[in-house]
C-alpha cells in the first residue's frame, strides 16, 4: 500500500513507526502530518493517517462516483440495439463499457479508504447514497446519444480534470484515466451532433431538440449554488474540490456556447450572452427547485433507474458467487504449490 514517509522519528527505526497501531505512534502528530501534505500540495496516501471526516466525505464522494458511472450505462444502454449503423453500435458499445470500467476504477478507490464494495452496493440499492441527478432523464430519440456524449460527458470533463488533482492518491490517479476517456466520448457525442445538425431538417430539428431537453439538466450535474452546498467549503479545504459548483458550472457555459455556435445548434436559453466586462456568459437562472426533486427521487425515472440497477444485481449473483469460488480455489492450489513462498 502506498504511504507517506516523513522520516523516521529520532528514537525509532522507520519500520516501528510504519507498522505500528495508530495508538501507538504517540511521538507522531498525525493530524499534523495530514495537514502538512495538504497544505504541500501532496497527496494523502491509504496507509497515511487523515481524519475520520476526511475519510467518510471521500467514500461518500467516490461511491457516489461509481454509482453515477454504472447507473449512467443504463440510459445509453437503451440504444445499443437501435445505433443506426454497425459503426455508431460499436462506438456506443465501447463507450458503455468504458463506463463500467470507470465505476470499476471508482469502487476500487473507495475500497482503499477501508470501505467494502458490496456495502457501498447495498447503500445505492437501499437509497442511503445517491448517484448523479443527470441519468433520471429518459433517452427519447438517437440525438440524445449525441447530447449525452457532447453536453454530459462535456461537463464530467470540467468537473472531474480537476479532481486529477485531488488530495487523496487513489482518486486523483483513477480520475486521469477516467477524463482520458471521457474526453473521447464527448468528441463522439460532438460528432453526432454534428453529422445531424448538417443532416436533413428532420435530423436538425431531433439534434435540437436533444439539446433543449439536456441543457438544463447537464448544468444541475455541478450541483447546488454555492450558498446551499453544505460540503464545498471543507471539501475544498481539504484539497478534495479545486473548484466550487458555480465556478465550474461557469466554466462549462464558456467552453459550450462556441462549441453550439460551431454545431448550428441553439442553447435553450435567452439569456445567454457574453459579459466582456466579467470575461464570461451571463446566463439564465437555473430551475434548482428540479434539480432538489431529481435528488429526492422524483424525477421522471428515478424508480426505473433503481429497479433496473436491483434486477442486475440479482440476476449477476452467481457471477460474483463464481468469482468468489474460482479464487479461493485459486489461493488453495498457491498455497499447497512447493513454490509458494
Ligand atoms: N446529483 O454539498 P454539495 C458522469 C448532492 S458521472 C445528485 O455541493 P459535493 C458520467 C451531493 O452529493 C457524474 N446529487 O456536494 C457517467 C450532496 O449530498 P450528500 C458524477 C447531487 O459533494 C457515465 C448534496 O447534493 N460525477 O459524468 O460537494 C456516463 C449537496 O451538494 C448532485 C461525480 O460524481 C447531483 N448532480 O458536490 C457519462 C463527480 N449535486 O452527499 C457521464 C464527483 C449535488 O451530502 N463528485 N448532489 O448526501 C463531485 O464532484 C461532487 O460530489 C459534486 C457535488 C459536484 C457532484
Amino acid at each position: 500500500m502506498y504511504g507517506n514517509d516523513f522520516g523516521p522519528a529520532a528514537d525509532a527505526p522507520r519500520s516501528d513507526v510504519m507498522d505500528a497501531p495508530l495508538g501507538r505512534v504517540d511521538a507522531r502528530d498525525l493530524e499534523s502530518d495530514f495537514q502538512a501534505i495538504i497544505d504541500a500540495e501532496g497527496r494523502i496516501e491509504p496507509r497515511d493517517a487523515m481524519p475520520d471526516a476526511y475519510r467518510k466525505s471521500l467514500i461518500r464522494q467516490i461511491a457516489q462516483h461509481a454509482h453515477s458511472e454504472i447507473i449512467g450505462m443504463q440510459p445509453e444502454g437503451n440504444w445499443i440495439s437501435r445505433a443506426p449503423s454497425l459503426r455508431r453500435k460499436a462506438i456506443l458499445m465501447a463507450k458503455v463499457q468504458d463506463e463500467a470500467g470507470h465505476g470499476l476504477y471508482l469502487y476500487a478507490a473507495a475500497e482503499t479508504l477501508g470501505a467494502e464494495r458490496a456495502d457501498l452496493l447495498d447503500m445505492l440499492h437501499n437509497g442511503k447514497q445517491k448517484y448523479s441527478s443527470i441519468f433520471n432523464y429518459p433517452t427519447l430519440t438517437w440525438a440524445d446519444m449525441g447530447a449525452i456524449g457532447w453536453l454530459v460527458d462535456g461537463a464530467a470533463i470540467v468537473n472531474q480534470v480537476p479532481l486529477c488533482r485531488c488530495s487523496y492518491g487513489p482518486y486523483a490517479r483513477a480520475m486521469v484515466r477516467v477524463c482520458k476517456e471521457e474526453s473521447f466520448h464527448q468528441r463522439q457525442g460532438f460528432e453526432i451532433l454534428h453529422s445531424l445538425s448538417n443532416g436533413t431538417p428532420a435530423q436538425h430539428a431531433m439534434a435540437q431538440d436533444a439539446v433543449n431537453r439536456w441543457w438544463w439538466p447537464s448544468l444541475m450535474m455541478f450541483g447546488p449554488p454555492d450558498a446551499e452546498s453544505p460540503n464545498t467549503q471543507q471539501s475544498m479545504a481539504w484539497g478534495i474540490k479545486r473548484f466550487s459548483n458555480d465556478d465550474l458550472r461557469q466554466r462549462f457555459i464558456d467552453m459550450t456556447v462556441p462549441q453550439s455556435e460551431a454545431l448550428g445548434l441553439e442553447l435553450p436559453d435567452s439569456e445567454l450572452r457574453w459579459n466582456a466586462e466579467r470575461g464570461h456568459y451571463d446566463s439564465g437562472k437555473i430551475d434548482f427547485t428540479e434539480l432538489f426533486e431529481v435528488i429526492k427521487g422524483n424525477g421522471p425515472c428515478n424508480a426505473h433507474r433503481m429497479q433496473h440497477r436491483r434486477r442486475a444485481h440479482e440476476d449477476g449473483a452467481w457471477v460474483r458467487e463464481a468469482a468468489d469460488a474460482f479464487a479461493a480455489k485459486r489461493r488453495t492450489t498457491t498455497d499447497a504449490s512447493p513454490t509458494a513462498a
